[in-house]
């Protein structure tokens, strides 16, 4: 089934981002670390052109730290980006963003008259308004972890120096590669309501299986991970003692048993997109 998401309030978003782009001095752009390339919007990408540019790798408590490194590296070498991974939910030092902001205009001829302005901009549940509370240090901004959860544009005063706006969530409306589409309805940034949770189950079963497997068999007691993926998700389910009347499993409740335990990082920390020009690991270990 093909999945693709792209709300009215998305289209108004991406409108209300172009028309406030002259009045934004730097464009934070917030990814997943887990998907660093899938979660990239290629509409934020072409608005932002010649903008001053930072991305946050967010989420790296969650994904592989070496891959992170690497993923880092590779946006740094990019013309006019500038990259950092972070964890929002557990940032030590939010300030480090203001700071990167504040030091890219410094040099402008307004910097002493006003405030940088800041936009936050990502795909939904990536982090945004959780990085915008780190960094004002109160809940200003509205967090869950469901997508599309931030419906308006909202500016927050940081300092006399610093102003933040926080936008909701953006996808686009055709997944050229639908990997991606399930890449990111995996770790939660397309409502779970229109999507065939089987058929996304399926797909995840079988690159973990490929990428992770020892991770599935050490968390559920497994000696032989099946490859087939129907059969394999029966078993974790079946492990859990997910049993219907009559004793079948529920492959229902399975299927959104292992999307949960990827997306909570209960199967350890995964990276699921490769690093351009960098041999895939295929890695089986912990
Ligand atoms: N583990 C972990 N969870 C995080 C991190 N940052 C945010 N989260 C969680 O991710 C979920 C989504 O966070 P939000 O800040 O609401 O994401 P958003 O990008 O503003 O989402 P929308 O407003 O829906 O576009 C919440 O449950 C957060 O607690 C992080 O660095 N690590
Ligand atoms: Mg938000």
């Amino acid at each position: 089934m093909a999945i693709n998401w792209y709300p009215g309030h998305m289209h108004k978003t991406r409108k209300l981002i172009t028309e406030s782009l002259n009045q934004t001095d730097v464009i934070i752009e917030i990814l997943d670390a887990r998907i660093p390339s899938s979660s990239r919007n290629p509409l934020i990408e072409e608005l932002v052109q010649g903008k001053k540019r930072i991305i946050v790798i967010n989420k790296s408590d969650l994904a592989d730290p070496v891959i992170t490194r690497k993923w880092t590296n590779f946006f740094n070498t990019q013309p006019g980006i500038t990259a950092v991974s972070m964890a929002s939910t557990t940032d030590k030092n939010p300030g480090r963003i203001v700071n990167m902001c504040r030091d890219m205009c410094r040099n402008e001829v307004w910097f002493t008259r006003r405030p940088v302005r800041a936009m936050i901009a990502g795909i939904p549940n990536v982090g945004k308004s959780t990085l915008i509370n780190k960094i004002v240090g109160k809940k200003k901004a509205d967090v869950s972890n469901k997508p599309a959860v931030t419906k308006r544009f909202q500016r927050v005063s940081i300092s006399k120096g610093f102003e933040l706006i926080d936008t909701p969530g953006v996808l686009w409306p055709k997944f050229e590669d639908q990997t991606v589409g399930y890449k990111l309805a995996i770790l939660g940034s397309i409502r779970d309501s229109i999507l065939d949770m089987e058929d996304i189950a399926r797909f995840a079963y079988i690159y973990m299986e490929e990428y992770y497997g020892e991770r599935l068999k050490t968390r559920f007691k497994i000696d032989n991970l099946p490859v087939e993926p129907q059969e394999g998700i029966t078993l974790l389910g079946k492990k859990r003692g997910f049993l219907l009347k009559g004793g079948t499993i529920d492959y229902d409740r399975s299927c959104r048993l292992l999307i949960q335990e990827i997306r909570d990082g209960k199967l350890g920390t995964v990276s699921l997109d490769d690093v351009p020009g960098d041999v895939p690991e295929g890695s089986n270990t912990f």
